[in-house]
């Protein structure tokens, strides 16, 4: 082959790599591609009155099993009848409504009901041996404050959970930003979010975001986890760490992807695909497809790499002791004592994983009005894949559920172009906080959150909820 051809077969397989490593077409979404659609189901509420409820489950008894995470307990719900069973009260400390501690998310063994009968639960709970290194007055209530993954051991028969062990513990907690969401693979690897905590921002904005930290193999032989805040784990049902699972920083860990800031979401695709949701910092939420060892550049970027509102503010970093200064959002500008670092700027913007989509993103000179309820970001709180045909316009679509919305938001994540664009249901003064799809796609059941804001039909923000702490049953019309 003569050298030109090479070169220029080289040239084409790098810039082939590079769209590759880009992002999709419609990545970078702003509220105006937004298409507003009326959810083709009927509504029926099963269910009000839980206690926070977070994840939602079908089993294969039929029943909905739920998890409240101030409720501190997994429950079963008949799907006709609304009658609730409990099936396991867990034993932790009480949990306020809006400190997003306590029962999080689940998930069934591949295998349950099929002789291995275990559900995988994540709650946080006090440690008796580790502490907090960035709240060390042991009486701060955050000082023992940790979470982790249980087995609960199911006796279908009678009905009751036979046992409990731990899973994986030492996972960080906090009072905001725990994530806290639990699939299996289709590789049989148990997936969880860790938050980056809430930190470097409100109440937490002297405490430094460790998501682009990595764990030393001295802080893992002494099980300190705490390096794992701002990451996705992946491990084996016995918690250990896979064989395959990748060495970052000359290090394997139960880290499987970094960078995250707080994924609520987590899902399989009929492929296998991992997909993830989170919270941006008031632009950019971002739904992710997560592969191994890859860094998705919180806290550096947020969305796209592209300067545009964001940049990374570090408040632990200032120049002077950052309790003297008084914390604002990055859109309102920081102090001078507080070094910011623009996303362009950062060192790893080149390899990091771009979103597959952004829910939203503005213009660097747009006049955007950064209240809660007027900022771009939605809130996304769960993910799932429509695989069915039941309802043909949600066919391989990433369904999100919007907490501050009230919505679900619609994306082809194989599409491009105006195709790619995401389709908007709004569904009434609800904070949708997970949902299941089931029976082909005709029934998709939601659980709301117990109290918050939410916008209602005109587009303002309220805190009246239609229906609080339930489960709605929506059915194909
Ligand atoms: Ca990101
Ligand atoms: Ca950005």
């Amino acid at each position: 082959m003569p050298r030109n051809s090479l070169l220029n077969t080289s040239l084409a397989a790098l810039m082939a790599g590079m769209l590759l490593a880009a992002p999709g077409a419609l990545a970078e979404q702003s509220p105006a591609d937004v298409v507003e659609a009326t959810f083709p189901f009927d509504k029926a509420v099963l269910v009000e009155g839980l206690r926070a409820p977070h994840e939602i489950r079908l089993g294969v008894d039929g029943k909905l099993w739920v998890t409240e995470r101030i409720g501190k307990r997994l429950i079963r719900v008949n799907p006709e009848t609304g009658d609730i069973k409990p099936a396991f009260e867990f034993a932790i400390p009480d949990v306020l409504e809006g400190a997003q501690t306590g029962v999080m998310g689940f998930a069934f063994h591949p295998d349950f009901g099929k002789g291995t009968d275990r559900i995988f639960v994540v709650h946080t709970y006090e440690d008796s041996e580790r502490t907090d290194p960035t709240r060390p007055d042991a009486s701060d209530p955050y000082h023992r404050l940790f979470q982790k993954v249980v087995a609960l051991d199911w006796d279908a028969t009678t009905e009751t959970v036979t046992g409990s062990s731990d899973v994986l513990t030492g996972i960080p907690a906090n009072n905001d930003h725990n994530s806290g969401r639990i699939v299996f693979g289709q590789d049989g690897k148990l997936y969880l979010t860790v938050g980056d905590q809430g930190h470097n921002q409100l109440v937490n904005y002297t405490r430094p975001i460790e998501a682009q930290r990595l764990p030393t193999a001295e802080e893992l032989a002494a099980g300190n986890h705490f390096a794992y805040q701002g990451k996705v784990l992946r491990f084996n049902e016995d918690g250990s760490v896979p064989g395959d699972n990748p060495v970052l920083g000359g290090v394997q860990s139960h880290i499987f992807t970094l960078g995250h800031r707080n994924a609520q979401g987590i899902t399989v695709g009929p492929d296998g695909t991992l997909y993830a949701n989170e919270h941006g910092p008031s632009s950019d939420d971002e739904i992710n497809v997560l592969v191994s060892g890859g860094n998705y550049g919180w806290p550096n970027v947020a969305g796209l790499v592209d300067d545009s509102h964001y940049a990374y503010g570090n408040w632990s970093a200032a120049s002077v002791d950052p309790s003297t200064l008084t914390f604002n959002q990055p859109e309102e500008g920081f102090p001078a004592a507080v070094p910011v670092v623009k996303e362009s700027e950062w060192a790893g913007a080149a390899d990091m994983k771009q979103p597959l989509a952004t829910l939203f993103t503005v213009g660097a000179n747009d006049e955007i009005n950064f209240g809660y309820f007027e900022r771009p970001t939605v809130g996304p709180s769960s993910i799932q894949y429509y695989a069915d045909d039941a309802v043909p316009e949600l066919s391989g679509k990433l369904l999100s559920t919007a907490m501050k919305h009230g919505a679900i938001y619609a994306i082809d994540p194989a599409a491009s172009g105006d195709e790619a664009k995401f389709t908007k249901y709004y569904l009434g003064q609800n904070r949708l906080r997970d949902l299941e799809i089931v029976d082909g796609g005709k029934t998709i059941f939601l659980v709301t959150d117990s109290a918050g804001g939410v916008l209602n039909a005109a587009g303002e923000g309220v805190s009246e909820l239609e229906n609080p702490g339930a489960i709605l049953v929506y059915t194909a019309k």
